[in-house]
């Protein structure tokens, strides 16, 4: 199933200079990339982003770390682009995440974990509408569409 999901290079991402090797890796993939921009964002928006984990005790440095430099936003779509994004991302937790996963490579600790992706269908349809207007994503086909996904029926 065609999906859209949410992802974020956050801002140790692009501090480390590692924005374009992220990126790399959805493309290669085969993800398309639909929507894409760099923000640097309020503590409101970043607040309403992490809504869910709002009782936990680390909510005041996610909030304060993910609205403290610009970050990567980017909306890719594929047959199963909620799990795929979160496969090729790795575990939340680095220490836990396998060699060839984005955390697996590049990240050590929970807090310093490089990207953000949805968790579910539902979710990636709630942050699309609070990251990006319709007006910022695009319909597109991609010449090598038909190389990488299926025929449509
Ligand atoms: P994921 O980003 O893989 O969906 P979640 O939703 O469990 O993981 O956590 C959201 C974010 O909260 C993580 N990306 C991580 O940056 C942060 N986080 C989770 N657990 C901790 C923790 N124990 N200490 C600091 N930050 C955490």
């Amino acid at each position: 199933m065609n999906e859209r999901t949410l992802v974020l290079v956050k801002p140790d991402g692009v501090q480390r200079l590692l924005v374009g090797r992220i990126l790399q890796r959805y493309e290669d993939r085969g993800l398309k990339i639909v929507g894409l921009k760099l923000v640097l964002i309020n503590r409101d928006l970043a607040e309403r982003h992490y809504a869910i984990h709002s009782e936990r005790p680390f909510f005041r440095g996610l909030v304060d770390f993910i609205s403290s430099a610009p970050l990567v936003a980017a909306v890719l779509e594929g047959p199963n682009a909620v799990a795929v994004v979160r496969a090729v991302n790795g575990a939340t937790r680095p220490a836990e995440a396998a060699p060839g996963t984005i955390r697996g490579d590049f990240a050590l600790e929970t807090a310093q974990n490089l990207v953000h992706a949805s968790d579910s269908i539902d979710t990636a349809a709630q942050e699309l509408a609070l990251w990006f207007t319709p007006a910022e994503l695009f319909d597109y086909d991609r010449d090598v569409d038909r190389w990488v996904l299926a025929p449509e029926d």
